[in-house]
């Protein structure tokens, strides 16, 4: 599924993180538990440098459970990575983040100093409500924000920690079209550029093989087909979601298993695996490798040409 994304808006973001990166002293990545792979944005690897990073695993109650731990200990296999799983009821849990910024951040303590903690993540992962809480009222706006680019914000928390939100929109991936259905089958992106029929399609060949047994039981199926496609038949069929002639109407059960997954009725899951990030991430680097092969042969094409004339 292609990605739209603005280019000034990333170019603005990237000179603004640049800018502000290096007074920060940790960084707190916002997340989504279904997919922590494509909901990460790839300038904060890219800026922070050898920065401590807080990856939050949010929206945990949606997730499964097992994965988020299975991800939680493959994210911190990083050097300088700390992971942290949230659900709705933050306000029990974000003192953990504090106790994690003093910790990570040691030298700060006993002096006079606030230790700087900037709150980055593409949009909808749940920052405004996370920074909310953290604050203990509402300073950031959360819910359907517009895509504009606000001024950046600072919101002294009481324990010695200085909260610095995301200057800018952070985008997310778009250099493989998993991310694409991923962060769509979330709803992280709006929903006037989504093909249910495509999606319901991409999301039930994944269900298939991580989830049958849900699957199954919620579509009061007895066995699951080979193909995706025959799934959202019979399944579609069962939920009648039919057109005239008795035809199945792919693109209403692919809204309908979305929905169902979206809000929950699925159980919790989780979209990816950390085996599929290292498939994936080797495939890129082929991908990348092959680009790059590609554009020094035409260079040389066209430096060659020019020796000629
Ligand atoms: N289910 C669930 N929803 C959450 C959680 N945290 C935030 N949300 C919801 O996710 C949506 C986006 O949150 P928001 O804080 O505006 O995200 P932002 O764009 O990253 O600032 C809102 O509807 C929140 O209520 C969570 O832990 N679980
Ligand atoms: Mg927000």
């Amino acid at each position: 599924m292609a990605l739209q994304w603005f280019p000034g808006h990333m170019n603005k973001a990237r000179r603004e993180i640049k800018e502000v990166m290096p007074q920060m002293d940790v960084i707190i990545e916002v997340l989504d538990a279904r997919v922590p792979f494509s909901s990460e944005n790839p300038m904060v690897a890219k800026l922070r440098g050898d920065k401590p990073v807080i990856k939050i695993l949010n929206k945990a109650d949606l997730a499964d459970a097992e994965m988020t731990e299975s991800w939680m200990s493959y994210l911190e296999q990083e050097q300088g990575v700390k992971t942290l799983a949230f659900d709705q009821d933050k306000a029990s849990q974000v003192h953990k983040i504090v106790e994690l910024c003093h910790k990570m951040v040691p030298n700060k303590v006993g002096q006079d100093k606030q230790i700087k903690a900037m709150i980055m993540g593409i949009p909808n992962v749940g920052k405004s409500t996370l920074i909310n809480t953290l604050a203990k009222r509402v300073v950031a706006k959360t819910g359907n924000e517009p895509a504009v680019t606000k001024a950046q914000q600072r919101i002294k928390l009481e324990q010695g920690i200085m909260l610095y939100d995301t200057p800018g929109m952070l985008w997310p991936k778009l250099e493989n079209e998993h991310y694409g259905y991923r962060l769509a089958a979330i709803a992280a992106i709006r929903d006037t550029v989504v093909d249910y029929e495509d999606l319901g399609s991409y999301v039930s060949e994944y269900l298939m093989q991580a989830y049958p047994d849900r699957l199954m039981e919620r579509y009061k199926l007895d066995a699951l087909p080979e193909e995706d496609w025959q799934f959202m038949e019979a399944a579609g069929r069962k939920r009648g979601c039919v057109r005239s002639g008795n035809q199945v109407d792919y693109a209403k059960f692919g809204s309908l298993l979305i929905n169902e997954l979206r809000s929950g009725i699925l159980g919790g899951i989780t979209l990816e695996t950390p085996e599929m990030r290292d498939k994936e991430m080797a495939e890129l680097e082929i991908a990348r490798a092959k680009a790059e092969a590609e554009k020094a042969a035409k260079l040389e094409q066209k430096n060659k040409g020019s020796r000629k004339r």
